[in-house]
């Protein structure tokens, strides 16, 4: 018999929760879970792909097309989190990346969210947005997180 395991790559970004992120119970407001999931993509860009960052600023547009978030426990102030984004989905203009949520403060990491989104390349024109391929700069950074068996 042979088994086989699948273990997907995943980029992590760290984050101590803030006061500033809670509500008045205590517990941390919905929103800032996907302003997280915009955090930990400008960091993989920032270190993994430089290029495409500076792009922004001229005439790349990287379009989130849809994000979701999907709650299973609470975090507070102060609690550590992870945000493992997975690549879960590459098209000719696409991006789709996964985000499991890892409250780390604890004995063994917990997992208390998972999300997604997609990230559409386009190009800023005169006549508006146009979609374009994925960077190659792009491309070769995510090259290590496509699946292997
Ligand atoms: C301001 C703005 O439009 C920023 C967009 C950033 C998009 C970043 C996409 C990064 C994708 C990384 C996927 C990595 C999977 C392991």
């Amino acid at each position: 018999m042979t088994t086989t395991t699948t273990t997907t790559l995943t980029y992590t970004y760290d984050h101590l929760v803030t006061l500033e992120e809670t509500n008045l119970v205590g517990n941390v407001y919905f929103t800032n879970y996907l302003r997280w999931q915009g955090h930990c993509r400008e960091r993989f860009l920032a270190e993994r792909a430089p290029g495409v960052l500076r792009a922004l600023r001229d005439e790349l547009a990287l379009v989130t097309v849809s994000c979701h978030c999907d709650y299973f426990s609470e975090l507070y102030a102060m609690d550590r989190v992870g945000i493992r984004m997975s690549l879960t989905a590459s098209g000719d203009h696409q991006v789709g990346m996964g985000f499991d949520y890892y409250r780390t403060n604890a004995a063994v990491p917990q997992l208390v969210a998972r999300g997604g989104q997609t990230v559409a390349c386009m190009r800023r024109t005169e006549r508006g947005l146009r979609p374009v391929p994925v960077p190659d700069e792009l491309l070769a950074a995510l090259a290590p997180y496509r699946s292997t068996v």
